[in-house]
């Protein structure tokens, strides 16, 4: 039998099954790479950029947390530009700013 769902709840679970394959994503990589992270100091303060825009086009979506997973895990390189974003302001590029990110998409 199929239920047919608000398209709210649709795109929450749709949200719910992206940060928990995020996550997973994460700590597998995490495990694989373990010792190679790298934590990322803040270079500038005082930026005017959105919170979370970690690839600066102007909105917060999923390629943010991807690219915050991306530079958590040391693939990328992060930019002051992308420090400016840092959704939690603690100066790192952390999972923990890529959970943020999928938190503040679950509520729009
Ligand atoms: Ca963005
Ligand atoms: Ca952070």
């Amino acid at each position: 039998m199929y239920i047919k769902y608000p398209h709210y709840i649709r795109r929450n679970i749709q949200l719910l099954t992206l940060s928990t394959l995020c996550l997973v994503s994460s700590f597998a990589i995490g495990i694989r790479t373990a010792g190679n992270v790298q934590p990322v100091r803040l270079i500038e303060a005082g930026g005017t950029a959105l919170a979370g825009d970690i690839d600066g086009n102007g909105t917060v979506n999923i390629a943010d947390a991807i690219l915050v997973l991306e530079v958590a895990q040391g693939y990328v390189l992060s930019t002051s530009d992308q420090l400016l974003a840092d959704p939690n302001a603690d100066g790192q590029i952390t999972v923990d700013d890529a959970i943020r990110i999928l938190s503040i998409l679950s509520l729009q």
